[in-house]
């Protein structure tokens, strides 16, 4: 471990990199505040913020002429069986592990805690975090075989999302085999480049976004952990969607085998709701990209083919399954990972480094950045895209009402299990417009599919205007 730079060595860094205010408070700072305050600023990648903020501010976004669709894979295509007998075997010999993306704040939810621990789904109110635990479990059991799960979260949420783990006791699974790690942070910059201090002491951070999860993965020791398990391939997934799958051997085997497919780096789609879907697309451009909806040119958006059809239509649900040599390659780099940054401007509350005083923003002050983890996509050699069913893979949490809430995700969780119900024949009652009238939740270790209920169907008969857990 290396010491922490002297005040001497701290001032010369910060006056070679035009930060010299990071210290305007020290002779009020108590020796407690100064050692941190050191500390802090020893972890700021200063020689490289200059650099960093071009990238982001020169990222090219692609032109309307450039841009091509992407030809997807079907969840129904016709060799759908032999890729996932290919993933079958992937998972049974143990070559699989499982990852999450946990480090936002859930903001936008106005749940307090970290946002996996928000009770989800319709009848049992389970927080995220179980069910995506009772899954991989259910996969263990369904494989023969331990799957260890990462779990990223942010210094913000780490201590409250561990503890929630020790006091569900990990969720029954042995404690070793979940493994959680907090994602990097970087400075916030005002518009002029000088970072900015969130109090006297301490210089204002946010997170590296979830494109961090690959250089978090790496500096955790999780890439050495996995190669010498023998695990090759990460199947990544968000917090915020119950209804992931989050161990799928159809796109497993799709990501290993297919002809197309270097096996470095697979991703899902839906396709969109429609044109104003605000979400991102998978596009060629003339390498697979997404393409954020806030970046689309309008003849993209737009554009349909003769059947009516949305042309760019492969919204990124955010699953991905990458080769874990994969993220080797792309964290051998100085500043931890390839990935490009980009950056918001945002309301950040700071610290005046003339006055003392600290400023609530009224208009965005700071630059923050941050990269995305599906620009891993543009390094990968032949990467390839799964269109999946958007009631079985897609039911986010992102709002408190309205559009992906609670509410919307419920009603999307009871969509799917009433499906699953009817695939395996078993009768539900429903209302005269064919809507399910009973809401049914079914824990993943009933049932990963109809294939499962089939063969254990339920014990009673559903009965109309009831609440069901199976
Ligand atoms: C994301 C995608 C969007 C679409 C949608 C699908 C981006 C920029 N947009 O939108 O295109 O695919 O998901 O649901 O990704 N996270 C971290 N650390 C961070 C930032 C985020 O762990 O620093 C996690 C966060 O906990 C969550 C996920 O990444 O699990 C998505 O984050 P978001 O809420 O910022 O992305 P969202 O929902 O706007």
């Amino acid at each position: 471990m290396r010491n922490t730079p002297t005040l001497a060595e701290t001032k010369q860094r910060l006056e070679r990199t035009g930060q010299e205010h990071l210290l305007a408070f020290w002779e009020s700072l108590d020796d407690a505040r100064r050692a941190e305050l050191l500390a802090a600023i020893a972890t700021l990648p200063l020689e490289h913020l200059g650099s960093m903020l071009s990238q982001a501010a020169s990222l090219a976004k692609p032109a309307a002429s450039e841009i091509r669709p992407v030809r997807p894979y079907m969840r129904g295509m016709a060799d759908a069986e032999k890729y996932r007998t290919i993933g079958d075997d992937l998972v049974r010999r143990g070559k699989v592990a499982a990852f999450i993306v946990a480090g936002g704040q859930g903001t936008r939810l106005g749940w307090k805690g970290p946002k996996g621990t928000f009770p989800a789904t319709p009848v049992a109110g389970k927080p995220l975090f179980r069910v995506f635990a009772e899954q991989i479990m259910a996969a263990e059991r369904a494989y023969g075989v331990r799957i260890p799960w990462f779990v990223m979260t942010s210094e913000a949420n780490h201590d409250e999302t561990e503890r929630f783990f020790e006091d569900n006791r990990w969720f029954g699974r042995p404690r070793g085999d979940t493994m959680l790690f907090a994602q990097g942070m970087v400075p916030s910059v005002t518009l002029d480049g000088k970072v900015m201090l969130e109090h006297a002491w301490q210089p204002a951070l946010n997170p590296d976004g979830h494109g961090g999860s690959l250089k978090a993965l790496r500096q955790a020791g999780a890439i050495d952990h996995m190669q010498a398990s023998g695990i090759e391939h990460l199947c990544y997934f968000q917090v915020d969607n119950p209804n992931v799958h989050v161990i799928d051997p159809l796109f497993l085997g799709l990501h290993v085998a297919a002809p197309d497919s270097s096996a470095e780096m697979s991703s899902k789609s839906v396709l969109k709701r429609d044109t104003t879907e605000k979400v991102g697309v998978f596009v060629k451009a003339p390498r697979l990209t997404v393409l954020e909806y806030s970046d689309a040119p309008k003849e993209i958006s737009d554009a349909r083919d003769a059947s009516g059809e949305i042309i760019y239509g492969e919204g990124s649900i955010a699953i991905h399954v990458i080769g874990v040599e994969f993220i080797r390659k792309l964290t051998d780099h100085p500043l931890g990972s390839v990935l490009p940054w980009h950056r918001a401007i945002k309301k950040v509350p700071f610290v005046d480094p003339a006055t003392g005083q600290r400023t609530e923003p009224a208009e965005p002050n700071a630059i923050k950045l941050e990269s995305f983890v599906f620009d891993a996509l543009h390094e990968a050699e032949s990467p390839i895209v799964l269109r999946t069913d958007r009631v079985e893979e897609f039911a986010p949490i992102k709002n408190a009402s309205g559009e992906d809430s609670p509410a919307t995700s419920k009603a999307i969780q009871v969509e799917r299990a009433v499906r699953w119900l009817k695939e395996a024949g078993v009768p539900v009652p429903c209302h005269a417009n064919g809507q399910p009238d009973c809401a049914i939740e079914i824990s993943p270790l009933t049932a990963r599919g109809p294939d499962d209920l089939r063969r254990h169907p339920p014990a009673k008969a559903i009965v109309a205007g009831s609440e069901m857990l199976l």
